[in-house]
């Protein structure tokens, strides 16, 4: 495929294709090992996705960072726990079907279907497609498509890892009376009153499908975070303890990032009937303080 001027295509580490973005409007990175937007920087701002100094880019592997595209299941599978956390499109290679370039950045579009690998994992034909524009801002959208002859039902996320100045002093809007479960504590919902803060681990998921701010007083920006084909959104953050089981992640890091979620779970389960589609957006703009 011929590549626009603003696109080009490494191997870096040997094996390891990735295109790279260098744009007048924003540079970025996205491995073809699962379809993985794993750097961002809109022209005139700091880097917006966290990348972990341990994260491996193994072939195969999920990658610690950047947008991990979770599908078809969002965290472990809900049958069989010896399959791979959060689906398994994150560990598979992408190709790239699409790649152009306008003045307002670059639209890359990089397809996955059902194998034999992918049958062994979850028994259904499908098409994903990822479409990425990327520019001053960013827009993410895993569109699925039921090729199968019966209906399918799936969960999952643009689990994106944002890069903040230290997560203990950010503020993060627009949650507020929506109602959640925090996973780790019990399978209660609670209220959500105003702002949330990250003082301990977070792994919430929120009832919500609205648009979040994430007020990062020491970078001095805030980063607004919408999204599309989504009534839930995740809120995670390791901290301390669960940061030094993570192997691909450095024990001190956990200030250096929050994620925030556009997710198809908990009680967003979605069903795709045959001929049928699934359009997940995540839509990333910062603006300075
Ligand atoms: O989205 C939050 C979460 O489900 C956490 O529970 C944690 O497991 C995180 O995803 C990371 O999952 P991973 O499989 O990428 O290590």
């Amino acid at each position: 495929m011929t590549l626009p001027p603003s696109v080009s295509l490494i191997e870096e580490p040997a094996g390891y294709p990735i295109l790279v973005i260098e744009h007048p409007a924003a540079s970025g990175r996205i491995a073809l090992n699962g379809a993985h937007v794993t750097d961002w920087i809109p022209e005139g701002h700091d880097p917006v996705l966290f990348m972990s100094a341990d994260a491996l880019l193994e072939t195969g592997k999920p990658i610690r960072g950047g947008i991990p595209v979770c599908w078809p299941w969002f965290g472990p599978n809900p049958t069989d726990s010896s399959k791979p956390a959060h689906g398994f499109v994150r560990q598979m290679s992408w190709e790239v079907d699409v790649a152009r370039e306008t003045t307002a950045g670059v639209d890359i579009v990089l397809k996955l279907s059902d194998s034999a690998a992918t049958k062994a994992l979850w028994p259904h034909a499908f098409s994903a497609r990822l479409h990425v524009h990327m520019g001053a801002s960013l827009q993410v959208t895993l569109q699925v498509t039921n090729t199968d002859s019966a209906a399918w039902t799936m969960t999952g996320a643009l689990h994106t890892y944002f890069n903040v100045e230290d997560v203990r002093k950010v503020a993060i809007h627009g949650l507020h009376g929506t109602q959640y479960v925090e996973g780790r504590l019990s399978p209660d919902k609670r209220p959500q009153h105003g702002t949330i803060v990250i003082d301990q681990e977070v792994d919430r998921m929120y009832i919500s499908d609205a648009t979040v701010i994430v007020h990062d007083p020491l970078w001095k920006r805030e980063l607004v975070i919408e999204k599309a084909g989504s009534l839930a959104t995740v809120v995670w953050n390791p901290w301390i303890e669960k940061s030094k089981r993570l192997a691909d992640l450095p024990d001190e890091a956990y200030p250096e990032f929050l994620c925030i979620e556009a997710a198809n779970a908990g009680e967003d389960v979605v069903t795709v009937q045959p001929g049928h589609e699934h359009l997940l957006m995540q839509r990333i703009d910062v603006r300075k303080l």
